[in-house]
């Protein structure tokens, strides 16, 4: 039978069992070498590791922890207000055809039988009129193809923080970039403010 007692002295998911009683099969020929062999096997007898579910850092408070980010998009900074906390992404602003993105790969819950995220939106603008000149798109990755869920503009400019919604629930359980993107045109700053993001499901 085989002894446990180095599972116990090395704490790991890899050890080395031996047998301490041989009883080989009537007339199998089994010499002293094979019997004395020492195995090395590989068990995991950990609990499975959880995959990564829902949004990390979803507020900011922590910088970019979990964020992959283009540009000095996360901050604390003093110039607009955080829609909640005092950390929060600034994208735009710089009316130079420049483009910001910040992103994060993560699991879409896959409880329940939807999955919908919630951010917080404040657009700010120098533009004037109806014309788009300023875009900010919601994107999401899934497996190679990316899929645009959402787009503001210039046009949408507001005072405040608005809340917004998207659906998830099509990638429920699926490993997804969510990657929020501005393109400002050569002229005048547009200012795109993105805080309080979570996923939740029902
Ligand atoms: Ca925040
Ligand atoms: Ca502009």
């Amino acid at each position: 039978m085989a002894t446990f007692d180095n599972m116990r002295q090395y704490p790991s998911s890899s050890f080395k069992e031996w047998f301490t009683v041989d009883r080989p099969e009537t007339k199998l020929d089994m010499t002293a070498a094979t019997r004395d062999r020492v195995y090395a096997h590989t068990i995991d007898y950990r609990t499975a590791t959880p995959p990564t579910t829902g949004l990390a850092n979803g507020g900011f408070e922590s910088g970019t922890t979990g964020w992959t980010i283009t540009g000095n998009v996360v901050g604390n900074w003093t110039g607009y207000p955080a829609q909640a906390g005092s950390w929060f992404a600034w994208l735009g602003s710089r009316g130079g055809g420049t483009t910001d993105a910040v992103s994060q790969t993560f699991t879409v819950p896959s409880t329940g039988s939807t999955a919908t995220l919630n951010y917080h939106l404040r657009i700010k603008t120098a533009e004037t009129g109806t014309t788009v000149y300023d875009t900010f798109k919601v994107q999401v990755t899934d497996g190679g193809s990316t899929t645009t869920l959402a787009t503001f503009s210039n046009t949408n400019a507001s005072n405040g923080y608005v809340a917004r919604t998207l659906n998830l629930s099509g990638y429920r359980g699926k490993s997804i970039t969510l990657r929020f993107v501005s393109l400002e045109d050569a002229n005048l700053q547009t200012d795109f403010l993105l805080d309080s993001l979570s996923v939740t499901t029902s």
